[in-house]
């Protein structure tokens, strides 16, 4: 059958090698604005692809018989308020042209959003599917009108949109990508190479968090789910949720020299305290149980 394309960013290459393993080196094409690591990009077909070139993307999707797109493409929360201008083109209308493409080819389209997508008027202990989303970042207000347009060419064209709230993905294989959760995957590199981490969130700062591997799994049970399995186009995930000093005495068990301090980044904290500190994803959990069946097979997936 037809490929299915990703569109990138940083945070995510990983997730390529993953969805090669399933679904075949060639049947998964790697699109990006910039060339990957070398890894990657011999792992299996690599296009260079702009998310602002409407007509290029068209001719990937056409000439590889593209089925499922997967966009990543995005700037993250702390990056975005810095570009403001740039977040809303790659954010907003590379997602218009995302949908449009999808729309018009008949894809199964999965879109990332995130906590981010939430404010501080929405509920943050813990932070149901539904309720006032009202972020205060170039990057949440992207989200909520991806998830709306998308819920929207649901409805109005039959597009099958999928949409997961991420938490923050801590993966070993990429660097912090402009995110106000980077802490999270920071401390693990600057750990190994140098025993010193400075945090740039204050130490009880409470995030939703999700080790890459569960991240991938769970998109990819997302994407194969029947459609009629989904009661919602966009669903919250959960996976845990720690602090800067919950997280550093984890890691001080493993490298007990490790120094942790920290500096602040009023940007990111400001962000950081209009976030969910929980998520409730029980909505998901029971869309997935009704789909994979029994706990034992959620058990043996995990
Ligand atoms: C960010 N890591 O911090 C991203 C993510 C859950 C947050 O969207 O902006």
């Amino acid at each position: 059958t037809g490929g299915l394309v990703e569109l990138h960013h940083p945070v995510f290459k990983c997730n390529i090698l993953f969805h090669r393993k399933r679904f075949g080196n060639n049947n998964v094409i790697l699109s990006d604005i910039r060339k990957p690591p070398s890894h990657i990009f011999h792992s299996g077909p690599f296009i260079y692809s702009d998310i602002l070139d409407y007509k290029n993307l068209r001719e990937i999707v056409v000439n590889n018989r593209i089925t499922w797109l997967v966009h990543y493409s995005a700037l993250l929360s702390a990056v975005g308020e810095s570009n403001v201008a740039l977040a809303r083109d790659v954010n907003i209308t590379g997602l218009h042209n995302v949908l449009d493409i999808a729309a018009e080819h008949g894809l199964r389209l999965f879109v990332p959003s995130t906590i981010g997508a939430f404010g501080p008027t929405s509920p943050r202990n813990p932070t149901p599917d539904l309720c006032v989303q009202r972020p205060r970042t170039i990057y949440g207000v992207s989200k909520v009108h991806a998830e709306l347009m998308g819920e929207y060419y649901h409805h109005r064209y039959g597009l099958d949109f999928r949409c997961l709230r991420y938490p923050g993905i801590i993966s070993a294989d990429s660097q912090p990508g402009g995110g106000t959760t980077d802490y999270a995957v920071a401390i693990f590199h600057d750990a190994v190479k140098t025993g010193k981490f400075e945090c740039n969130l204050k130490p009880d700062t409470r995030l939703p968090m999700m080790y890459i591997d569960d991240c991938l799994r769970a998109t990819v049970e997302m994407m194969e789910a029947p459609a009629d399995t989904l009661s919602m186009r966009t669903y919250n995930i959960n996976a845990m949720s720690f602090s800067p000093e919950e997280l550093a005495q984890e890691v001080q068990k493993q490298l007990p020299d490790l120094e942790v301090t920290y500096d602040i980044d009023q940007v990111r904290q400001a962000i950081a305290d209009s976030w969910p500190m929980n998520f409730d994803d029980s909505n998901l959990v029971q869309t997935m149980l009704n789909y994979i069946g029994s706990d034992s097979r959620i058990a043996k997936a995990n």
